[in-house]
């Protein structure tokens, strides 16, 4: 049962979300029983494999170039880096690695053979690769799932009526097709949104609604509260309730029974009774280690000492669907193939000229000439 039958439209939706809290706790626990193992939990690390500069407004984003928030921008990780980062990741106790990039779009240069290769490497060390990168076109989606790509994010934040609110350079149905191009190339599909936007309940079941419009809704939902961060456009919004989150968590549970729901940003505000709560009602995954992309997170050892208190266990990789092979990329062989003919025809050539007798010719620098010039007086 991917969508609950029950509450498939805006009404039931709006009307479960306002339920007495425990009653709605309760029911979502239920469900929750009935698809999860509830004692598990997935801990999923996050790496900004590409830092700040966006060219998009997004109002909630530090990583927007033109808001003023001290993030540091930084171009693309180096592969082995993203190895080094993987390997502590899976060394405490995560099963799962998301890349993410400010960028606006995937482009089809250097920067993305590089991710290819990323994801390849990371796959290639049992962990499930994730990515968010912004917007992808189908060859491209196509491209990472041949890399090994367990999972891609992309998040449509809010209903299609507030989205315009909050973001003004591309539009909610770019958003749309991303995530059929993702679907498209068999990819596992990853997508929530923020709340404590300043959005209406409204937009909250708007979101989830969009989600049941689609065949297929998203394997895994991500629910993150806002980390009101200085300097961006929605840095004044007040903290949510914590009984906000925890419906909000629920109402998703019990939308989507099969879906993975992921307790995202803003844990640091959350005492551990509410993350708990949220537990108990049906969040599935959390982000794990010190740093969300550039925001606070807690410390591996609270979440450790958080899931022996609560009795969670951390979940195994590819306990939903099977490791995806990683396979050679054609553009990246094609490349290998033109830089070794040309490594091969510039050691030819130099043959040659060491056979025929060849001097190169040498050139000093006009530096050079005027210190022979001097010493020679
Ligand atoms: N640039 C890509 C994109 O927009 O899809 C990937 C990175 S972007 C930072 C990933 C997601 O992080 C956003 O879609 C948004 O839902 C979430 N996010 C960003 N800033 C946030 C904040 N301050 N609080 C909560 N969630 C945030
Ligand atoms: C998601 O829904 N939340 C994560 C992940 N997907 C990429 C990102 C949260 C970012 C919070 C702000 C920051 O750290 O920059
Ligand atoms: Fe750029 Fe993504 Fe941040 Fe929007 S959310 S500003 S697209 S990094």
């Amino acid at each position: 049962m991917k969508v609950n039958p029950q509450y498939n439209t805006k009404e039931t939706l709006l009307k479960l979300y306002n339920k007495p809290l425990l009653e709605l706790v309760f029911e979502a626990a239920t469900i929750h029983r009935q698809f999860h193992n509830p004692r598990e939990v997935q801990m999923s690390s996050l790496l900004s494999i590409k830092t700040g500069g966006c060219s998009e407004d997004c109002g909630y984003c530090p990583q927007a170039a033109r808001y003023n928030t001290g993030v540091n921008a930084h171009k693309l990780m180096t592969v082995e880096t993203v190895i080094e980062q993987a390997t502590n990741a899976k060394n405490n106790g995560s099963s799962r690695l998301c890349m993410g990039a400010a960028w606006r779009e995937v482009k089809d240069n250097r920067d993305f053979d590089n991710v290819i290769e990323m994801v390849q490497e990371v796959n290639s060390m049992g962990l499930e690769v994730c990515c968010t990168l912004g917007m992808l076109t189908d060859d491209q989606a196509k491209r990472l799932k041949n890399a090994g790509l367990y999972a891609y994010n992309h998040n449509l934040d809010s209903s299609e009526e507030y989205y315009a609110d909050v973001i003004s350079t591309r539009e909610y149905n770019d958003r749309l097709n991303t995530i059929e191009n993702v679907r498209g190339a068999g990819i596992s599909v990853c997508s929530g949104g923020i709340i404590g936007m300043g959005e209406k309940v409204d937009d909250r079941i708007g979101l989830l609604m969009s989600y049941m419009k689609m065949e297929n809704p998203p394997e895994s939902i991500p629910i993150n509260a806002l980390v009101a961060v200085e300097g961006t456009p929605l840095e004044e919004q007040k903290e949510i309730e914590s009984w906000e989150i925890i419906r909000m968590v629920a109402t998703t549970r019990i939308a989507f029974p099969e879906s993975v729901v992921r307790l995202s940003a803003g844990r640091t505000s959350l005492s551990m009774e509410t993350q708990g709560l949220c537990f108990m009602a049906g969040a599935g995954s959390i982000f794990a280690g010190d740093k969300l992309l550039t925001t606070p997170n807690p410390e591996f050892n609270e979440d450790s000492q958080m899931f022996d208190i609560l009795g969670l266990i951390p979940k195994k990789p590819f306990q939903d669907g099977c490791q995806p092979e990683s396979h050679k990329d054609e553009i990246i062989e094609k490349k290998k193939v033109l830089a070794e003919k040309r490594k091969k025809e510039l050691q030819e050539a130099r043959d040659k000229a060491i056979k025929n007798n060849f001097k190169p010719r040498v050139f000093k620098s006009v530096d050079s000439i005027k210190n022979e010039k001097q010493l020679s007086k």
